[in-house]
């Protein structure tokens, strides 16, 4: 597992480099997801998959860029799924943005996921490993230095509310309005790293990216971002849910680029999402 998050922190050091370099231009494909792909995308699909392909534990790989597996090792122990730059549309503006690891054993099923990491990529570079706990590491001057552990408390400030509002059904918006009326403050930048990052740092909050009319499955991918984040959240102390209040991580996925409807967030406002999700 060192070796996993070894190769991780040196994608990602050349990811950064990358990013602060001036290639701004979409290629001209798309992922399997549909969305046009920026070169900065298939760029850091490359670095990771080039630095995973040095770690012999490893059996496969699955990117949100690709449509299919990519098979390694035979003989190896983990599985990896990554969504290499998330939120790339977000650097035209120069807002931060990341990449998300979830490290798998067996399957690429919720139930065997056994580690997530994400990156950010924004002022500073940092770095976030979920094992048994959370630990929150810097970049400075080309090394990784642990800062701290992230917990999360019984209830935050911060409602990071996702999705085309047009498209919230009427207990949705119940529910996000009535964490306003309690004082919640928005913080959403549209970058689902940084606004997670965010609820982590400051100990809690809800990241919520619901069923919508248009999209009655939501946006997030299980595997390569879902999941990872579930992970990170139940890790920290918090909680995370789907739309019919199932732990995101006992989900099935029987394809590779399935989304979820999915609830991130400290207890108190997981047990909103359960209350008004359930008088829908
Ligand atoms: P919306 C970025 O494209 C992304 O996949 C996530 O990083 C982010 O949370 C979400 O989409 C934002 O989607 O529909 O709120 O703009």
């Amino acid at each position: 597992m060192e070796k996993v998050i070894e190769a991780i922190q040196q994608a990602a050091i050349a990811i950064r480099r990358e990013i602060e370099g001036v290639q701004f231009d979409y290629a001209k494909s798309q992922n399997a997801s549909g969305e046009q792909q920026l070169k900065l995308d298939l760029m850091s699909d490359e670095i990771i998959a080039h630095h995973l392909a040095q770690v012999p534990s490893i059996k496969a790989i699955a990117s949100e860029e690709r449509s299919q597996v990519q098979e390694l090792n035979p003989g190896g122990a983990y599985l990896i799924a990554y969504d290499p730059l998330d939120g790339s549309s977000l650097i035209d503006v120069d807002l931060s943005v990341g990449s998300i690891f979830g490290i798998y054993e067996g399957a690429f099923e919720g139930g065997n996921l056994i580690a997530s990491v994400y990156v950010v990529y924004g002022p500073r570079t940092e770095l976030v490993v979920a094992r048994e706990g959370v630990e929150r590491f810097i970049l400075t001057q080309g090394r990784w230095i642990f800062k701290e552990s992230l917990a999360l408390g019984e209830r935050g400030k911060i409602n990071a509310p996702g999705g085309t509002q047009k498209g919230w059904y009427p207990h949705h918006k119940a529910l996000i309005q009535s964490l306003f009326e309690e004082g919640y403050r928005l913080r959403y930048s549209g970058g689902m790293v940084p606004d997670l990052h965010q609820i982590l740092v400051k100990g809690g909050g809800l990241f919520s990216y619901p069923g919508t009319t248009d999209r009655p499955q939501g946006k997030l991918r299980k595997l390569f971002e879902v999941f990872p984040f579930a992970l990170v959240f139940e890790r920290a102390g918090g909680e995370a849910i789907d739309d019919r209040g199932r732990r995101l991580l006992e989900l099935p996925c029987d394809d590779l680029h399935e989304t979820t409807p999915c609830f991130f967030g400290s207890s108190y406002e997981i047990q909103r999402v359960k209350t008004f999700y359930q008088t829908r």
